[in-house]
This record gives structure tokens, C-alpha cells and sequence, in this order.
């Protein structure tokens, strides 16, 4: 079990340029509101907030070819892969605020080009209730938000898969899936034949939140690099109200305590995103405050007597 971090860097994405509903790009302040730095502070880390780093406007057109706001999109994500790289060869861990989750392109771009540099392997953790594997040909809404798995495998547009390196940032065998239970028709066949690895809410259901995240967190050596997704629509929306796109049936309050105090326990993760806290639609900050609660079980903190 590792005892001590790597200094982590903060820095906001004030973007919902991938989302449905407005309002996402409001989550790095009220993640700061819910005062996210001094509570990994108090896990004994060292912790500094960049700041936001900035992109263009969210124009509110419709999707073109299938993508809406494609060119704006990129944008914000070669600035979240600049910030996310210059962190990571500083020996620093990057947490990136959204901001909808189109933005963990650019973010595990950055990771993926840094792991290969450095000859790591790496684990990709989506919490999510969405499986984010669509495309251009299939995707209900156009919503970029719903692609950046498919991207970063190799499926969408050059300027999204070739962020920061030419090819796919991942293999799909880097990829854990967890809390998923709401995934379209056309990405259900797409994330079946790229073999994509789901829990979904009805395995966690029938084997137990404890046994999914060790089969999750299975097969990692003492060089690989964990980077943590999290979506917080993966949380039941009686105690996430917060977000853009609510699916009843999610992970509870306790499920959520013990992914975090697991992932912990591997003393392995190297990077997170924390996405889709959309304070326009909360109730009183509870699911950024929550979401904190969250990062600091991720940081070591036990909700029992253990640390
Ligand atoms: N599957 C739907 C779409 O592609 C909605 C998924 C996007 N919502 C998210 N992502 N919050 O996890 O439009
Ligand atoms: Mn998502
Ligand atoms: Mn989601
Ligand atoms: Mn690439």
C-alpha cells in the first residue's frame, strides 16, 4: 500500500462544449466551493490549483456530420493535453475539473503519450453510468460527450484520435468499465466488438461492488499507471443530483466509498478527471460536495478506522 502522493496538480476545464445540457462548465468553481484542494490537502499531499485553463465559446450550433461543435471540442482538449503533459513530466499527478467528459480525450492522451515514454503500462478506470463509445454514424444526439472512449481507441475524427500523437491512445484491453447502465443500440454492438470490459449495474448487483473492483483492478504490475475517469452521473442521482444526464439505478453512497478506499489501497493511480458536475442543476452543491468526499477516499482516507 503506498503511504505518500506525488504533489498533485489542479486545474479546471470551464467547458460544456460536449454536453447536452449547459451548465457543466460551471464544475471546476463549485468543485473549488466544496474546497477539493484542502481536502487533499489534510491527506498529508501537497497541492496546487493552476487555475483554468481556457478555450473558445460554447457556440450552441447543432451537430454537423454528426458532431457538434467538433472544431471547439479540439481546442479544449489540446489545452487540457498541454496542461495534463507539462504536470505529468513535472512527477506531478494532474487532476483535471470538468467540464462535460469530452474532455478526457485530451487528458488521457496526455497520459497514454506519457506512459509509452516511459515504458508504463496503464489502466484506464471509466466511472461512468454511460459507456461513451459512440460515433459520428451512430450517436443519438451528436453530443461529443458520448465518443471519447471510441475516440481515444481509434474510432472519430483524426483531430480527436490524433490529440498530442498520431494513432490510438488506447487499446481497448486498457479499459474498465464500472457502473455503466445506459449505453445506446448502436454502441452496444460497437463496444461488443471492440471487447470493451463492463461492469454494469446488474453484474455489480449479482457479485458485489467488492469482487468487481478487484477483477477491475486485476493484473496490474508494480510500474502501472492508474488513471481514474470519473463521470459522477455513475452515482445514483438520489445523491447526485448534479449532473446533465441522471440514470436512476446507479452506485450508492457506500458502493462509491469502497471503489475509492479500493483504488486506494493499489497505491497506483497517477491521474484523475473528476466530470459532469453541472452546479446548475444541483441541490446545494451536494454532488461536488460529495464528489470531494469521494477524492478524499481516493487519497487513503477510510470511512472506518483504518488510516
Ligand atoms: N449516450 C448518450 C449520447 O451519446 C448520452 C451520453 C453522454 N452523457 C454523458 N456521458 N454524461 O457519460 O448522446
Ligand atoms: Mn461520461
Ligand atoms: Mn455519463
Ligand atoms: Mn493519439
Amino acid at each position: 500500500m503506498r503511504t505518500s502522493y506525488p504533489p498533485v496538480s489542479i486545474f479546471g476545464v470551464p467547458t460544456d462544449i460536449g454536453a447536452a445540457h449547459r451548465g457543466a462548465s460551471m464544475g471546476p468553481e463549485a468543485l473549488r466551493v466544496a474546497r477539493l484542494a484542502e481536502a487533499i490537502t489534510r491527506r498529508g499531499v501537497e497541492v496546487s490549483d493552476l487555475g483554468d485553463v481556457s478555450g473558445p465559446r460554447n457556440p450552441l450550433t447543432g451537430p454537423v456530420d454528426g458532431y457538434r461543435h467538433l472544431d471547439e471540442v479540439v481546442a479544449w482538449n489540446q489545452a487540457v493535453f498541454d496542461a495534463s503533459t507539462r504536470e505529468l513530466q513535472a512527477g506531478r499527478m494532474p487532476i483535471m475539473l470538468g467540464g462535460d467528459h469530452c474532455l478526457a480525450i485530451g487528458s488521457i492522451a496526455a497520459v497514454a503519450a506519457y506512459c509509452r515514454a516511459q515504458g508504463k503500462s496503464l489502466r484506464v478506470l471509466w466511472l461512468d453510468a454511460h459507456a461513451d463509445f459512440n460515433t459520428s454514424d451512430i450517436t443519438p444526439s451528436g453530443n461529443i460527450h458520448g465518443m471519447p472512449v471510441a475516440c481515444l481507441c481509434g474510432l472519430g475524427p483524426a483531430s480527436l484520435v490524433n490529440l498530442g500523437a498520431p494513432g490510438p491512445a488506447l487499446n481497448a484491453q486498457d479499459i474498465r468499465q464500472i457502473g455503466i447502465r445506459s449505453v445506446d443500440r448502436g454502441e452496444k454492438r460497437l463496444v461488443k466488438e471492440h471487447g470493451i470490459d463492463i461492469y454494469d449495474m446488474r453484474y455489480i448487483d449479482e457479485i458485489g461492488m467488492r469482487r468487481v473492483m478487484e477483477e477491475a483492478l486485476e493484473d496490474m504490475d508494480d510500474d502501472t499507471h492508474l488513471h481514474v475517469s470519473f463521470d459522477v452521473d455513475m452515482l445514483d442521482p438520489s445523491i447526485a443530483p448534479g449532473t446533465g444526464t441522471r440514470v436512476p439505478g446507479g452506485v450508492n453512497y457506500r458502493e462509491a466509498q469502497l471503489m475509492m478506499e479500493m483504488i486506494a489501497d493499489t497505491g497506483r493511480m497517477g491521474s484523475l478527471d473528476l466530470v459532469e458536475v453541472n452546479p446548475a442543476l444541483d441541490k446545494r452543491n451536494a454532488t461536488a460536495l460529495l464528489a470531494v468526499q469521494l477524492v478524499e477516499s481516493l487519497f487513503g482516507k477510510s470511512t472506518l478506522m483504518r488510516d
